[in-house]
């Protein structure tokens, strides 16, 4: 087990804009593609989350008391253009220089992204990322911030843009709630990817002082049994989620392989990808201007080879066993015998994270530095009102992540920090408030922070460094 960290290892915490702040109507804020959402669907608010707007000073404090080096944080695109475009909002302009300012003062580096799920309603309502013309309000906003916020050193452009395809086109749990419309996800991909080159070529094009470079979620995919067939299905689900990511990101081209895969499966679905004529060299500049990589990691893939319809059931209540996944002429996702999983069906599996970074570092030298941007565990935790919050589990978890990491390093792999996911307990987009992640306990009604062990467990190992 982990015992000391690497001297200089980046130890932080992370939460996103939408998920931690609150304040959804302070200030000028503009609507979100999830508040009318929510406000529906009438499960949870995302009002007062953690209410980050107000509380951030208390929550930088106790990162830097428990030994957290930095945090990651998002800005909120409607805080700054409330429509997506056009005049900068003052107020929101000025909470994210406090903000920024805290972190700074006390020793707790910002790590901040652009885009954390959260597109501005109005664009979202003319196609979000499926519309180009939000590419350019994108491409505005980020010079924008990396022109008025230059005390920020270190940006990520948009996070995970599989979960964000995924969710919306496929699994269909964050809005607009399709489900297998494999067309939308796949070019969802590509266009998060342009969004995020054209960023990256703008940012460098601007000589600025910092580093810039982009997060994916990975899942590595495992044959459950080692047929032809099932590793086929492994291939292929490994295209759509992984590969076809990596590779438009670090290689600035889907490779042939990349794209045989992921064209069966669009001709087994029925569905297609436009790719326009200057795509692939905007891709392509950027593909060794990133300066770094963020992977975030939560689980591995268990699969079988799969003919039948496409069909899924999303666990968003934390009722073990309720999650089922079949993909077309893809795949079907099953749980691996010894495989221990969450009570939202995540497989707990240290082992994937080894093996990504060791495949990252050997098929994407392009990616550079790595940094795990997000890692944790989902826990229905309560707070008894005298002792410490006992999460035993969450340490256990992370342990055996870092462990991972760790190894992986020793080896010759550059990952040079971890962000636990979270920094405190926050509302989750699909799953509310009851699936907590942080090193601090949030209780969402009083806002008061109770320490966990695991923030405990934190310190120590920063001390080691
Ligand atoms: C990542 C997101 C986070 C966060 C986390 C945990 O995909 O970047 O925003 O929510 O996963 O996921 P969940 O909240 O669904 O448990």
């Amino acid at each position: 087990r982990v015992t000391t960290l690497p001297r200089g290892f980046v130890w932080g915490g992370a939460t996103a804009a939408y998920q931690v702040e609150g304040a959804t109507k302070a200030d000028g804020k503009g609507k979100t593609m999830w508040d009318d959402y929510l406000e529906e669907q009438g499960r949870f608010s995302p009002d007062p989350a953690s209410d980050f707007y107000h509380l951030y000073p208390t929550d930088i404090k106790l990162a830097q008391d428990y030994g957290l080096n930095a945090v990651r944080v998002s800005i909120a695109w409607t805080r700054i253009f409330p429509q997506g475009y056009g005049e900068p909002n003052e107020k929101g302009v000025a909470y994210y220089h406090r903000l920024f300012k805290e972190c700074i003062d006390h020793g707790v580096t910002p790590y901040v992204s652009l885009h954390h799920f959260d597109s501005p309603k109005n664009l979202f309502d003319a196609g979000d990322w499926l519309n180009r013309k939000n590419i350019d309000h994108f491409v505005d906003y980020a010079r924008f911030c990396f022109t008025e916020f230059t005390e920020v050193k270190n940006w990520f452009t948009v996070n995970e843009l599989i979960s964000l395809a995924l969710s919306q086109y496929v699994a269909g749990n964050f809005p607009p709630n399709h489900h297998f419309d494999i067309s939308s996800a796949i070019q969802a991909e590509h266009n998060e990817l342009l969004a995020h080159a054209r960023v990256v070529n703008l940012y460098k094009s601007l000589n600025l002082d910092g580093r810039i470079g982009l997060i994916h979620v990975l899942q590595p995919i495992y044959p459950i049994t080692n047929t032809k067939e099932n590793q086929h299905a492994a291939d292929l689900y490994d295209a759509f989620i992984n590969r076809f990511l990596l590779d438009g990101t670090f290689l600035g081209e889907y490779s042939d392989e990349t794209m045989a895969l992921i064209n069966e499966i669009l001709s087994k679905n029925d569905a297609h990808l436009d790719i326009q004529r200057d795509d692939m060299e905007i891709l392509k500049a950027a593909s060794t201007r990133n300066d770094y990589f963020g992977l975030n990691y939560y689980q591995s893939q268990f699969i079988q080879a799969y003919d039948g319809p496409s069909g899924n059931e999303f666990n968003g209540t934390g009722e073990k066993g309720t999650t089922s996944f079949s993909f077309h002429g893809v795949g079907q996702l099953v749980p691996k015998a010894g495989v221990p999983t969450t009570d939202w069906d995540w497989n707990i599996y240290p082992e994937g994270l080894y093996d990504i970074l060791k495949r990252v570092a050997r098929e994407y030298p392009n990616s550079h530095t790595i940094y795990i941007t997000e890692n944790g565990l989902g826990l229905k935790e309560e707070y008894n009102g005298e002792d410490i919050i006992q999460d035993d589990k969450r340490i256990d978890y992370i342990d055996q992540h870092v462990d991972a990491v760790l190894r992986a390093r020793s080896e010759g792999v550059d990952v040079q920090g971890y962000f636990v996911w979270s920094l405190q307990d926050q509302f989750s987009w699909a799953n509310g408030y009851n699936k907590r992640y942080g090193l601090f306990y949030v209780d969402f009604d009083t806002q008061k922070r109770h320490v966990k062990k695991s923030a405990q467990w934190f310190k120590a190992l920063a001390d080691t460094m």
